[in-house]
């Protein structure tokens, strides 16, 4: 699809429902640049950098980075992509991010997936990630074609320190209560589309018929 303007998009959902899967398809299929605040932390940590070597303990805790300290990444981050559609993965977590968000933006529309915690917690003990390019796999879902290397570059994979059993019980406990509002925060605007289930082949359908309607409205009223 050719985009006339540049979109804003976001996509929610608790840890593990599926963004980056969901986020890797919308770009293939859209073309819109996927950002990642997860990605972006991790490739911090992986590079040691001052930042990295301060949040890592936060993150591997299952807390939430600093609101401030998340915000200034990203804004200044999505100031050297302006010229690009984009969806943003992991950002805004709070309402105090939605805020700093809607100072420099307009959120076109965010996809939230609603996944049970139930399934999200067998599925994050068996994912294992490609670091320098986010992409993803399960041992259950979508394995490597080779277990424990990346199928286009076949480096090795790792597993996120963050998705032992405990720490993915206190990244629930924060979305339920720090994120969660954010949701409200959208719905209000009119913006947020809500997509439910247990599996990601079945929800991806309707993510792609939605987008493909309302970033056709968003040309056309733009043409
Ligand atoms: P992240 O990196 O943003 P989370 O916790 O929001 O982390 P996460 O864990 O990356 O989200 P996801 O992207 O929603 O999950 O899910 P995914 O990786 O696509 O899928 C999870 C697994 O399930 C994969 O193995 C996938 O293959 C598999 N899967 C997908 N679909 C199916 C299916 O249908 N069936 C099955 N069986 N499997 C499936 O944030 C990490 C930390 O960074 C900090 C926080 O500390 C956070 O905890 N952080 C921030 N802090 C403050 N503010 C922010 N804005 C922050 N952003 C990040
Ligand atoms: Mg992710």
């Amino acid at each position: 699809m050719v985009l006339q303007r540049l979109v804003r998009a976001v996509i929610m959902g608790p840890p593990g429902s599926g963004k980056g899967t969901v986020s890797l398809r919308i770009s293939k299929s859209f073309g819109l640049k996927h950002i990642s605040s997860g990605d972006i932390l991790r490739a911090n940590i992986n590079a040691k950098t001052e930042l990295g070597l301060l949040m890592k303990s936060c993150i591997d805790q299952g807390q939430l980075v600093p609101d401030d300290v998340m915000s200034r990444l990203i804004l200044s981050d999505l100031r050297t992509v302006d010229r690009c559609s984009w969806l943003l993965d992991g950002f805004p977590r709070t309402v105090y991010q939605a805020e700093a968000l809607d100072d420099t933006c307009t959120v076109d529309t965010v996809i939230n997936l609603n996944v049970p915690f139930q399934t999200i917690k067998q599925r994050l003990t068996s994912r294992w990630t490609h670091l320098p390019s986010g992409r993803i796999y399960n041992t259950d879902f979508n394995p490597p074609k080779v277990p424990g290397f990346d199928d286009e570059t076949g480096e090795p994979l790792v597993q996120r320190d963050d998705d032992k059993q405990d720490t993915v019980t206190r990244r629930l406990k924060s979305y339920e209560t720090q994120t969660e509002p954010v949701l409200e925060y959208y719905r209000s605007k009119g913006v947020l589309e809500t997509f439910s289930g247990t599996e990601t082949n079945k929800i991806w359908p309707h993510v792609e018929v939605f987008l493909h309607r309302k970033l056709a409205a968003i040309s056309q009223r733009m043409a």
